[in-house]
């Protein structure tokens, strides 16, 4: 049985290949998308998760507009790694399915209220704001979700402060609360999505795919390479949020280990900064896992099965 998530999200460059890579991969089945404001404003994001959707021929599926803003901060966008659409590089067509009007936190709680407990799988790739307000609007999903895993910190690494990774740095609030909830969590974060690389040889095994959403990936991929060298040095970008999607599909993609985490809230050099305590054995109790290293050949095995899988979407 195809493993349900839904997926919350900031489309975003590495949002849209973890689209992708839910909605080819035989093993997930995509449920709902909502969105939430990150890497650009509510609204761009929103469109361009739409966008994608036509792109690559998801239909049937929920979308839902999130949080145009973090709990407590003001809205920080990221536009020198994404744009100023928030997806530039492809021309992107006009959306053609509707939003749910729940909105995305009704969404999400009525996605697991109806589904059996431990069928949904929460898979958030931006900040954590509609997780948190759906987790304090009906606290009984934390029972039901089956695990959340997400795409956010790191233990050794941070990328939009010294110390802390921007999902997590943009709603540290949301974050806290996500992180305290008593369900399964695993925290996908840097230590292992700066192992997905979007190499040449990368590159070059999605363009002989052949097909316009592989086109679509390719620009996607050109536009975000240049951004990550431009502003961060990196020869090759790090493709962070399907390495959670691809998590759900194979467990062992992913270096995991159980540790208590911490999300810091006060620190003066270290807010957003995501504190795992690795010292010793985690208790039985301890519910979190982070993930510190990931097999980057299964990793884009994966991903480049699902692109061939999702094919040429009439
Ligand atoms: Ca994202």
């Amino acid at each position: 049985m195809p493993r349900k998530i839904l997926l919350d999200c900031d489309p975003g460059h590495d949002d849209a290949v973890a689209m992708l890579l839910a909605h080819g991969s035989p093993d997930i089945e995509l449920v709902a998308v909502t969105t939430v404001a990150g890497n650009q404003t509510i609204e761009k994001v929103t469109r361009n998760a739409l966008a994608v959707a036509r792109i690559l021929g998801i239909t049937g599926v929920p979308f839902a507009q999130g949080a145009g803003r973090p709990l407590v901060r003001q809205v920080e966008v990221a536009p020198d790694i994404h744009g100023e659409s928030g997806l530039d590089g492809p021309v992107l067509p006009e959306p053609e399915l509707e939003l749910d009007p729940r909105g995305a936190v009704r969404l999400i709680i009525d996605t697991v209220m109806s589904h059996e407990p431990g069928e949904i799988t929460l898979v958030p790739t931006g900040a954590l704001t509609n997780i948190a307000l759906a987790a304090r609007l009906e606290p009984r999903i934390v029972e039901r979700v089956r695990q959340v895993v997400l795409m956010g910190g790191g233990v050794h690494e941070g990328n939009w402060s010294a110390t802390a990774e921007f999902n997590i740095l943009i709603d540290p609030e949301a974050a806290h609360i996500v992180f305290s909830e008593h369900w399964p969590l695993t925290m996908v974060g840097l230590d292992a999505t700066h192992q997905a690389l979007a190499t040449a040889e990368v590159a070059a095994r999605i363009a002989a795919v052949g097909t316009a959403p592989a086109r679509f990936v390719g620009e996607l991929l050109d536009f975000f390479g240049h951004a990550y060298k431009d502003a961060q040095g990196f020869d090759f970008p790090p493709v962070h949020d399907p390495c959670a999607v691809a998590y759900v599909i194979d467990p062992t993609v992913l270096e995991v280990r159980k540790a208590p985490l911490t999300v810091e809230l006060t620190g003066t050099h270290t807010l957003g900064m995501t504190v795992a305590d690795l010292r010793a054995p985690a208790p039985a109790e301890c519910t979190t896992s982070v993930a510190l290293g990931l097999d980057a050949v299964k990793f884009w095995d994966l991903v480049v099965d699902a692109l061939e899988r999702i094919g040429d979407p009439a």
